[in-house]
């Protein structure tokens, strides 16, 4: 792999069962639903993960390498949980995306979650979409045609309105070549390497096989984006808020974690250092019972002695949408109430807090789960509204 190839991370997202994952796995031969849960449910539960580098063979935009193809672009695409039950994984998916892909059926059209996950990429800010009208072969030219109108007026008036909207069939493999060459327009966000690293956690693990030598053990891997900044192996680095330690009568302390990078791989690649932009996966010298299961997700990493402490509570100015999204019918938003508890996404940290105090536009957040909270982030702000947590605004740290 050529690793100067410019990196773009690209979310699949949209409502349950109109076919993200059988979509990323035509665009990258990888099917990402691959735990056991998953497998027997039929639907994605936790975020996966895929990458294909795009090659150009003349005016030509394919996944696949042929001679007289170069090069052009590594994409590491995640995908996400459609279902409204898993609607923070969703949120901390998008946190780690530079462009998304917002697939909905052509017979069925928008649904709660297509405006629901619609609602947090506008929350995080994201400009660059596009819209995969799937299952073309399940729908009338009528159906198809009437839906398109109904996802254009979705996206109308965002910074989102000219997104191309392409009829597509992820079974049949139609027109998938439409979205690569799409792929290829995105403009590549800028990137900080200079400044001192910022790597999110999406997800952590442990590799080793039951029965592998103790020599040959590999040491704890985190895996997520590395915003900015630049990661080599042999750095020291600090992982918070850490490791969660239970304390007596329901109460827990996070401890900072100290280690170093063993080694960091992108893809299928293993590199010496690595610089901000697409999905990597870090091994640490920690021991692998404290990366199992995903126990570091929603950390920040950073080199030892650049992060701030965790934060227990927020100051936040808060932007609340009109309407709920995710729900069936119409439902306004109502103002926020000192006293309620509130899900808090901020980066790839799911928290729950509560309301202590508004005043001026401002509201005073007491955290559950400490939070790394850094200058400009979006904070994705959901209440829970018939048992489930709707995205109900956002919000920027005020000091
Ligand atoms: N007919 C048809 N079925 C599709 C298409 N894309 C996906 N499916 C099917 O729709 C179902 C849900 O797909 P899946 O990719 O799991 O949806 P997800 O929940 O959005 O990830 C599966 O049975 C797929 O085989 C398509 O283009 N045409
Ligand atoms: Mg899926």
């Amino acid at each position: 792999m050529n690793k100067n190839l410019p990196e773009i991370n690209v979310g699949v997202v949209g409502h349950v069962d109109h076919g993200k994952t059988t979509l990323l796995s035509r665009l990258t031969g990888k099917f990402t639903d691959t735990h056991s849960e998953e497998l027997k449910r039929g639907i994605t539960i936790k975020l996966g993960y895929a990458e294909t580098v795009l090659y150009k063979c003349g005016e030509k935009i394919t996944n696949v390498q042929d001679k007289d193809c170069v090069p052009v672009r590594y994409i590491s695409f995640i995908d996400a949980p459609g279902h409204e039950m898993l609607m923070a994984t969703m949120l901390s998916g998008a946190a780690i995306i530079d462009a998304a892909i917002l697939v909905v059926a052509a017979n069925e059209g928008v649904k709660p979650q297509t405006k629901e996950h619609f609602m947090a990429l506008q929350a995080r800010n994201l400009k660059n979409l596009i819209v995969v009208q799937n299952k073309i072969d399940l729908a009338s030219k009528e159906k198809t045609l009437e839906n398109y109108k109904k996802i254009k007026a979705l996206l109308k008036g965002t910074p989102m309105e000219n997104a191309p909207i392409i009829p597509v069939s992820a079974q049949q493999g139609v027109n998938i070549d439409k979205i690569f060459e799409e792929l290829y327009k995105i403009e590549i966000p800028k990137r900080d390497e200079k400044s001192n690293p910022v790597f999110l956690v999406a997800r952590s693990f442990d590799i080793n096989k039951p029965g592998k030598k103790i020599p040959e053990l590999n040491g704890g891997i985190l895996g997520g984006i590395l915003k900015k900044g630049t990661l080599k192996v042999g750095d020291e680095i600090e992982i918070k808020p850490g490791l969660y330690i239970k304390k007596s009568r329901g109460e827990a302390t996070y401890k900072t974690l100290n280690t170093k990078i063993l080694s960091l791989h992108k893809g299928k690649n293993s590199l010496k250092e690595i610089g901000p932009g697409a999905s990597i996966s870090i091994e640490t010298s920690l021991d692998t019972s404290l990366t199992k299961a995903d126990s570091l997700r929603g950390c920040v990493v950073s080199t030892k002695g650049n992060l701030p402490d965790a934060k227990e509570r927020v100051k936040m100015k808060a932007i609340l949408f009109n309407e709920v999204s995710g729900l069936k019918g119409h439902q306004a938003v109502d103002p926020l109430k000192t006293k309620e508890t509130l899900m808090l996404s901020i980066n790839t940290t799911i928290t729950v807090g509560t309301i202590e105090k508004i005043s001026n536009g401002e509201i005073e957040v007491s955290l559950k789960i400490p939070a790394i909270i850094l200058k400009n982030d979006n904070i994705g702000i959901a209440r829970n509204i018939e048992g489930h947590w709707r995205l109900i605004g956002w919000g920027t740290q005020t000091e």
